[in-house]
């Protein structure tokens, strides 16, 4: 008999937030099991040590994203559609994602708080401020395929707006520079009102 599909990392992580919403999304079972990055556990499944790491009944998989991609691939919904444009156009995103949107945000929030969080201390306001810019481009063109539109990919939430939502997890506390872009706080608070993000949200402190 198979057992449940095992997630390892902290569901503080933004990235282990993807596929625990996913699965909550598709009403998948899966055990999460919180360990940290380079948890031994971790690199059993993940020899980079990376999370989140996922173990298939044997199956392992790094990269959040493939993660994602391979639980909605197990239970076909309108959150990964079948048809080939659609999914594309969702793969890119999860392409700018990983290359553009996380190194685009994570130096803020490494500096202002994770930082203070591990006490690795106080935050480098000269980083900050060049990470500033980054993230002020990829920002711009996310609210701009933003405008006018309630989802990133067709007329409701999939993947897309799972993976790259999940980088604003912590955008409050980390004091993301979002004024200027009413429509990603639309966006995210969308995102806010289903039923996955509600339960996957990390409990700080
Ligand atoms: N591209 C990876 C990034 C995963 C990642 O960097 N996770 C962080 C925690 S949020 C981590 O494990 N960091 C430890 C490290 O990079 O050594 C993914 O999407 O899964």
């Amino acid at each position: 008999m198979s057992e449940p599909i095992k997630i390892y990392g902290a569901p503080l992580s933004q990235n282990v937030r993807k596929p625990l919403a996913v699965a909550a999304h598709l009403g998948i079972s899966i055990e999460s099991i919180p360990v940290g990055p380079h948890d031994p556990a971790v690199k059993a499944v993940n020899p980079c040590g990376r999370i989140p790491a996922m173990d298939d009944n044997g199956f392992t998989l790094g990269e959040s994203n493939a993660i994602i991609v391979y639980l909605a691939s197990k239970k076909p919904s309108d959150i990964y559609p079948e048809d080939a444009a659609r999914r594309a156009e969702i793969n890119s995103w999860l392409s700018w994602d990983a290359a553009h949107w996380t190194p685009a945000y994570q130096p803020i929030q490494f500096e202002r708080l994770i930082k203070p969080m591990l006490g690795r201390g106080e935050t480098d306001e000269a980083v900050v401020e060049t990470a500033i810019k980054v993230f002020e481009r990829e920002a711009a063109h996310l609210d701009a395929a933003l405008a006018g539109r309630e989802w990133l990919v067709g007329e409701g939430p999939t993947l897309a707006d799972i993976a790259v939502g999940a980088g604003l997890t912590h955008a409050v506390m980390a004091k993301f520079p979002l004024e200027d872009y009413a429509n990603i706080r639309a966006w995210y608070e969308r995102l806010g009102a289903l039923d996955c993000w509600k339960k996957t949200t990390p409990q700080l402190g």
